[in-house]
């Protein structure tokens, strides 16, 4: 039977990536997000090539519809291998004393408590079974925080952690955890962070080479494929012209 991953936020940017990568690494994939539309469309995508694909459509901030499709998985659907916790989103690019407080909300209930209630559905099964591994999409942003990004930065500080304390929690297991900490990939995050402006979000990524969703897909299948006494507990990848969260050299356009 082929191994199964599940992933959240597939249907844009890194979550998509990852799909696509671990289609083709020959797993079955449950899919999930909020857009019904884009689930079916990489869903036929990937079915056509071969890949047994299930979606589920709840929004991760619901904690009662992320229990109900869960627990809609039946038969050898049940037994998730790889749960990659990648849905997420930055809002502004404020100073801390000026940001907007629903999208602090919007953040916090996203990026930690939706990836805290994916591990509670899923892990379980996963100790029971003595098998598995978690994979959760944290930042370069959570190392340290930069100009204007505090809430978001603290987001990923908080992935960082939650993602730590579940290694512990799980060590007596053959479950294993990873965070991954990539720094600029160029997706569709910076026109969610400015709430559509497209030209802001362009420039976030003028005169660097970013990194690309496949990029960070290769790194979280890298992760889950490394044997089985080998768990890859922390990776951090930037853009080559990218010396941490805050130093980017960008050439002269
Ligand atoms: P995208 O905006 O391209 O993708 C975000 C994904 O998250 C979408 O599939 C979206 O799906 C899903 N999502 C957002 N909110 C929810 C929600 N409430 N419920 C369910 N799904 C949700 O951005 P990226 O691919 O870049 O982002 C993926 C992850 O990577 C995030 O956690 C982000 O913080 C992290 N990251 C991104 C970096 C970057 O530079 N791009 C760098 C470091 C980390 P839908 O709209 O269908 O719900
Ligand atoms: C996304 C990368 O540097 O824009 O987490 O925060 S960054």
């Amino acid at each position: 039977m082929k191994k199964i991953a599940l992933i959240t936020g597939a249907t844009s940017g890194i979550g998509a990536a990852c799909a696509r990568k671990f289609a083709e690494g020959g797993y079955s994939l449950i899919l999930t997000g909020r857009n019904e539309g884009k689930l079916a469309e990489i869903k036929d995508e990937l079915e056509k090539e071969g890949t047994k694909v299930i979606t589920l459509a709840f929004d991760v901030r619901d904690a009662n519809a992320a229990q109900k499709a869960i627990e809609s998985l039946a038969g050898e659907w049940e037994s998730v291998d790889v749960l990659i916790n990648n849905a997420g989103l930055a809002l502004g690019l404020e100073k801390e004393y000026e940001g907007d407080m629903n999208d602090w909300n919007t953040m916090i209930d996203t990026n930690i408590k939706g990836l805290l209630t994916m591990t509670r559905l899923v892990v379980p099964g996963m100790v029971k079974r003595d098998s598995g591994h978690v994979i959760n999409i944290g930042s370069v942003a959570g190392d340290a925080a930069y100009a204007n990004g505090n809430v978001y930065c603290a987001t990923k500080a908080a992935v960082k952690t939650i993602t730590d304390g579940l290694r512990i929690d799980v060590a007596e297991s053959a479950v294993r955890v990873t965070n991954i900490k990539p720094g600029l990939v160029e997706t569709n995050f910076s026109v969610i962070r400015f709430h559509g402006d497209e030209s802001r979000a362009e420039n976030v990524y003028k005169g660097i080479e970013p990194l690309t969703g496949a990029d960070i897909a290769d790194v979280a299948f890298y992760a889950a494929s490394a044997p089985k006494h080998v768990q890859i507990a922390e990776v951090l990848v930037l853009a080559t012209h990218q010396g941490s969260g805050s130093v980017i050299y960008r050439k002269p356009q």
